[in-house]
């Protein structure tokens, strides 16, 4: 059996989980979750401070960590899938001139609606990933992606209280004879304000291509392929999922594929 450390130390070791605790609920940063979340002493500090956090709440619920490789591990090329070039006059015109007239909008219900040029948005703080991604057709593929979390922007716009949702709108039609066929996704708060969850500008170190996304596109580490939206230009706080196309919260839940992608 191992010897029980002395007390000193013990306390020593308590101090510095709480201060981590509450450096954490005062920041509302995610990092090292996992590390905490095996500690109740961490956990309970973290709970007492959810009313003064709201945005820490989410936090509690999904937090744990997708698995993150190390630069030798990077695919030569990120293999796509789905569309590869958006369809139409519109995308056609936005790469014609690097995207300068492109804009995110992130509207809904937010008290304080933005709209930013991709110029903007890597100016904003960003955070860097090297992730596999899984398709639900059965390939992997890992890559690095960068990007601003999209807590960030969530907590500019300010979410109201009725926000549960995240619809990500895309600018590609899935059906190109029919206009009603955007892509678009969804996610809930757990999965928006996860600290893995980006809207990502740059793959490998060059800017998203078009064929993976460009210039904007969802990395959701903790859910299958099909929830991460490439070709982002609009992201909706929504109170429920049921008026937006089909109703079921994403272009192929539609057509039948579960919600919850969780991996
Ligand atoms: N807008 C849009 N997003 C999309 C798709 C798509 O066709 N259009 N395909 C999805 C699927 S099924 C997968 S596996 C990934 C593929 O991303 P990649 O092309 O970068 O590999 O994007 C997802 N997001
Ligand atoms: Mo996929």
């Amino acid at each position: 059996m191992k010897k029980p450390k002395p007390f000193f130390e013990q306390r020593r070791e308590r101090r510095r989980v709480l201060r981590t605790g509450v450096a954490l609920a005062a920041g509302g940063v995610l990092a090292g979750c996992d590390a905490i979340s095996n500690n109740d002493t961490a956990v309970q500090v973290l709970k007492s401070a959810e009313s003064l956090n709201n945005g820490l709440h989410r936090l509690l619920g999904r937090r744990a960590m997708a698995q993150e490789f190390a630069p030798a591990d990077i695919a030569p090329r990120f293999r796509p899938n789905g569309t590869s070039m958006p369809p139409g006059e519109t995308y056609a015109a936005l790469l014609k001139n690097g995207f300068a007239d492109w804009r995110l909008k992130v509207d809904g219900l937010v008290a304080q609606p933005l709209e930013l040029s991709l110029a903007e948005l890597r100016a904003m703080p960003s955070r860097t990933q090297i992730t596999r991604h899984d398709c639900v057709e059965g390939w992997s593929c890992i890559g690095q992606w960068k990007g601003v979390r999209l807590s960030h922007l969530l907590n500019l716009a300010q979410l109201k209280p009725q926000a549960r949702f995240v619809v990500f709108h895309c600018l590609d039609r899935m059906d190109e004879a029919d206009e009603n066929t955007l892509y678009y996704e969804s996610v809930d708060l757990d999965d928006a304000f996860h600290e893995q969850t980006i809207l990502a500008w740059e793959l490998n170190g060059n800017p998203v291509p078009v064929e993976n996304g460009a210039p904007l596109r969802a990395r959701i580490e903790r859910q299958l392929g099909y929830k991460h939206a490439k070709y982002v230009h609009r992201v909706e706080a929504v109170a429920d999922l049921g008026e937006i196309a089909g109703g079921a919260g994403g272009y192929w839940e539609d057509q039948g594929y579960n919600w919850y992608a969780g991996i």
